[in-house]
């Protein structure tokens, strides 16, 4: 296969979303080997080559149709388009899939003993941050005159630092600004890791990889969402349990050996499921209750 016929796909070498990448490449069928210093690995089974790189410079991969397609968190991106647009240049990627992985918000928040609680208080302050555009144009909308220090990591002990007064960064768990005192005033947005493309044309062969790779990865990551239900149940409580059951138009239903008014009911919900939902159903006379995971799935 001739090299430019191949797809390159970008993904983060080291950090946060380098496994979860890798890990939804390997449940797509990709198979592939990586040494411990690869820039670059040929997939042994589709024409496709893995590039590992700084998550900051996916974008540019992509925009430059240096690699076809990418995974990035969206916060990356959306910091990306906003310094693409204040330099009047073009955004030439586009976002086709969201991933449901390296989950996220991005803050502002402030030493708790500084009573800052609503964004009003951030007047006259400084901030310091690793997503300047994203924060100037949220200071922005919300009318707010601040000072941007602009930092490239360790921005939450900027504060205790002197530095700044409060932080814009990255929050997942809420551990770290909780070890640096720092609450939480506002979410400027939600991020995930997300499939982007070139806004170049590809070749036919290069499309049908694409197209392949990404039916495969809507099949995983509903897969992932889904779960298979198993139980059995009164057949005249069935119409209830129909209604308290996410994704539950279709369920089978199935004849129990030796009793009449029993049924075994299997069903895909879409949706998961949780623990409240599981016991209404025993309430409602549902025993033998199985909850599995779905690796893979095709409409
Ligand atoms: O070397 P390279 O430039 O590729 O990596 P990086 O250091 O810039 O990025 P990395 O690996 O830290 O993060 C990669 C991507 O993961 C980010 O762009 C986000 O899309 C996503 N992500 C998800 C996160 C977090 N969660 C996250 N919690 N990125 C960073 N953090 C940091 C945050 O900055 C803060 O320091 O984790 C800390 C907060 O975490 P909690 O759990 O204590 O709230
Ligand atoms: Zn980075």
């Amino acid at each position: 296969m001739l090299t430019q016929q191949k797809l390159k796909i970008a993904i983060q070498k080291k950090g946060r979303l380098n496994d979860d990448s890798l890990a939804l490449l390997s449940r797509c069928g990709i198979k592939f080997h990586v040494a411990s210093h690869s820039l670059i690995v040929r997939s042994e089974n589709l024409p496709l080559d893995i590039l590992f790189v700084r998550d900051d410079d996916i974008p540019t991969l992509v925009m430059d149709g240096i690699c076809d397609l990418g995974i990035v968190g969206e916060n990356v991106l959306l910091e990306k388009e906003i310094y693409q647009q204040v330099n009047d240049d073009k955004t030439n990627f586009k976002l086709i899939k969201k991933l449901n992985f390296g989950l996220c918000r991005l803050s502002i928040a402030a030493p708790a003993e500084n009573g800052y609680d609503d964004l009003t208080t951030l007047d006259g302050k400084r901030i310091a941050t690793s997503y300047p555009g994203l924060l100037q144009k949220f200071l922005f909308d919300n009318n707010i005159d601040a000072e941007i220090l602009t930092i490239s990591g360790s921005v939450e002990i900027a504060p205790k630092l002197g530095m700044a007064d409060a932080i814009c960064d990255l929050v997942s768990t809420g551990r770290t600004l909780e070890e640096n005192n720092l609450t939480e005033v506002a979410v400027i947005t939600k991020s995930q890791a997300v499939l982007i493309r070139s806004n170049k044309e590809f070749s036919q062969e290069k499309l049908s990889t694409v197209e392949l790779l990404l039916r495969r990865i809507c099949g995983v990551t509903t897969a992932q969402e889904s779960k298979y239900i198993m139980f059995h149940a009164p057949k005249s409580a069935l119409a209830v349990i129909k209604n308290i059951m996410p994704g539950f138009e279709s369920p089978t239903i199935m004849n129990l050996d030796g009793l009449i008014d029993k049924v075994a009911v299997h069903v895909v919900s879409s949706e998961g499921v949780f623990w409240s939902t599981l016991e209404k159903l025993k309430q409602l006379g549902a025993s033998s209750i199985l909850v599995l995971p779905i690796e893979k799935m095709l409409d």
